[in-house]
């Protein structure tokens, strides 16, 4: 039991309403986490992996398979503070729909009681979270993704502030009731909610992902932007990665890509270019704020990757491979029948036979996919051999680039550079990209993904397009340069014209010599532009005509973007910042 009143209080509360048969205040051992693998392997719900050390596979209840961006609430006090790009519910309102549905729920089961960190403890940045659960899945994972234990534990009784993650799986047992390996409750009765003028979050009836693992989305995004817009610093949607040139200088890149769009690979980038080398920060959150030098620090405020597992193999990404050598937890992936775990692309050839993700057999001559394609592994970011001995500097890392993007099979070129700041705030606030696996809906539409925060924003988009312009205004000169990417180009055939991985190294030499004055650029409608002479291709194989393709600014093509944007602001209505309009204008003027 802890001293700290307010926890106190409300676990109690808490504990009266869901009615576990039992509450566990979680201390981050690794004996705490050995046992509840031990219980969940002997339940039926974790399989242990012969081949991987320490390492467990789960198979989810086939409907609760990613996020849900549909069943998802930013709940404030007015609808226009949550803005078009969330869904709402008035707090009181959502709390007695939620409220009724907690009552009981947790029956038959342990309530788990995780304190946790987002950033290292010292650090000035991290914010503290306590998340209830009734899954000892969630606590596994949280207990990889994020610091757990005793003396985050201490700091809340020392007085430190902490946000309450209420969470439930939604799926109580009667007495004598046999458990499911994958308890949750049906779509309808899912929910996860934010009520970031509380600092409180409330999530019911999903065990996957973001939606369970409550200090990754929920905390560390949706309500951490809120936070972050009303203290004056950044809740990010981004990889951080450390660039070092030939010559010794680092240089710290930012990225920011909507889910499973290849963040975890960039911020594992071995580069091709002799010479230079990367170093791995973080894969998909970054918080930072302005140093005393003026500069702009960023964080990894995670300790672990939930990484999309298919397409993950040694061609692509040698350095997840590597992470993911033991003390794994695999959710979805398809099981070897020596025990270990496959999924698509893993290997050249499938195993010639497996246990798919819903545990039937599978040969390769099934058309579906062994693994499902939002399959993931939750690893220990400590693992990873290219991560940077800075991961966990509690100051952070000064930021120089950032970099924008999304899928994209036309229109958008492989690299652009942002004329200033506000143009670059303008790219980030159009990003689109096609949609993916991570959410559960249609995959391959494309749609806008402001910054990749459309699903993670904890408050009205347009203000916080305004937020970015305040923080340009902040950091003047000292603001990071802007880029806008695209890996995914394909040709009219369907054929990839970019090689990606560890090639896109030489997209990113480029933006550090712009950095750096050593190189001139074009100027096109779009944005700055590499002379093709100044990127490195020796040694790659690209036909010509396909260089001009993947470089090439389709001017029809783009005036059908301009229309499109200009719909995507109008619905922010008097919320869009005038300056981005001006953009928009701008935009207009170069396209003639
Ligand atoms: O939100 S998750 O953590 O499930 C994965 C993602 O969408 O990036
Ligand atoms: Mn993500």
């Amino acid at each position: 039991m802890s001293s700290n009143d307010r926890l106190t209080r409300w676990v109690q509360e808490v504990a009266r309403h869901c009615q576990p048969d039992r509450i566990h205040w979680c201390d981050g051992s690794k004996k705490e986490y050995d046992r509840l693998m031990v219980e969940m392997v002997a339940r039926g719900s974790a399989i242990p992996l012969r081949k991987r050390p320490n390492s467990f596979l789960f198979r989810s209840h086939p409907s609760d398979v990613a996020r849900v961006e549909d069943r998802t609430f930013i709940s404030t006090p007015s609808r226009d503070d949550a803005g078009p790009t969330n869904n709402w519910v008035a707090p009181d309102e959502l709390k007695a729909t939620m409220w009724a549905l907690y009552e009981g729920c947790m029956r038959g089961r342990t309530m788990y009681v995780i304190p946790f960190s987002m950033g290292p403890l010292e650090s000035p940045m991290a914010k503290i979270g306590v998340e209830i659960t009734d899954s000892p899945y969630v606590v596994c994972n949280m207990e990889i993704m994020t610091r757990v234990g005793t003396r985050v534990l201490q700091a809340i009784e020392e007085g430190a502030d902490f946000i309450p993650c209420l969470h439930s799986v939604g799926a109580p047992l009667a007495p004598g009731q046999d458990d499911v390996p994958w308890p949750c409750a049906p779509m309808e009765q899912k929910y996860i909610s934010h009520f970031p003028q509380e600092n409180l979050i409330w999530s019911y009836g999903s065990g996957y992902g973001g939606n369970a693992l409550l200090g990754k989305k929920c905390l560390a995004l949706r309500i951490a932007s809120a936070m972050a817009r009303r203290e004056g610093w950044m809740a990010e949607h981004m990889l951080i990665l450390r660039l070092v040139s030939p010559e010794g200088r680092q240089y710290h890149i930012a990225a920011a890509f909507p889910s499973a769009c290849g963040k975890t690979n960039l911020a594992m980038i071995q580069p091709t270019i002799p010479g230079w080398r990367a170093e791995t920060l973080g894969d998909d959150i970054a918080w930072m704020k302005i140093g005393p030098d003026g500069r702009l620090y960023a964080i990894n405020p995670e300790s672990g990757f939930f990484g999309v597992a298919p397409g993950t193999s040694y061609k692509s990404n040698p350095a997840a491979m590597d992470t993911l050598c033991g003390n794994v937890i695999f959710t979805n992936c398809a099981l070897t029948d020596d025990g270990d775990i496959w999924w698509e692309q893993m290997t050249d050839e499938p195993p010639a036979h497996l246990i798919d993700w819903r545990g039937e057999d599978w040969t390769p001559e099934r058309d579906k996919p062994a693994a499902h394609p939002n399959a993931r592994f939750t690893a220990p970011t400590s693992q990873c051999p290219l991560i940077s001995s800075d991961w966990e500097k509690p100051e952070g890392v000064p930021i120089d680039i950032f970099i924008f993007g999304g899928r994209r099979a036309t229109v958008v070129p492989l690299v652009h550079e942002a004329y200033d700041w506000d143009h670059g705030v303008f790219l980030g606030a159009t990003a689109a990209s096609e949609t993916t696996a991570a959410n559960i809906g249609a995959v391959g539409n494309l749609r806008r993904d402001p910054f990749a925060m459309k699903p993670f924003c904890g408050y009205n988009m347009g203000d916080y397009f305004q937020h970015w312009f305040d923080m340009g205004d902040r950091l003047g000169d000292k603001a990071p340069r802007i880029f806008y990417v695209n890996w995914f180009r394909k040709s009219p055939e369907g054929r990839w014209l970019w090689p990606g991985y560890g090639e896109n190294s030489r997209v990113l030499k480029w933006m550090c010599e712009r950095v750096d004055g050593k190189v001139e650029a074009l100027d096109t409608p779009i944005g700055r532009m590499p002379r093709m002479d100044d990127l490195n291709l020796t040694g790659l194989d690209i036909p010509p005509e396909d260089l001009r393709e993947l470089m090439r600014v389709d001017v029809e093509a783009w005036r059908a973007e301009a229309n499109d944007i200009e719909k995507h602001f109008a619905q922010f209505g008097d919320r869009l910042p005038k300056r981005l309009e001006r953009q928009l204008r701008q935009f207009q003027i170069r396209l003639g």
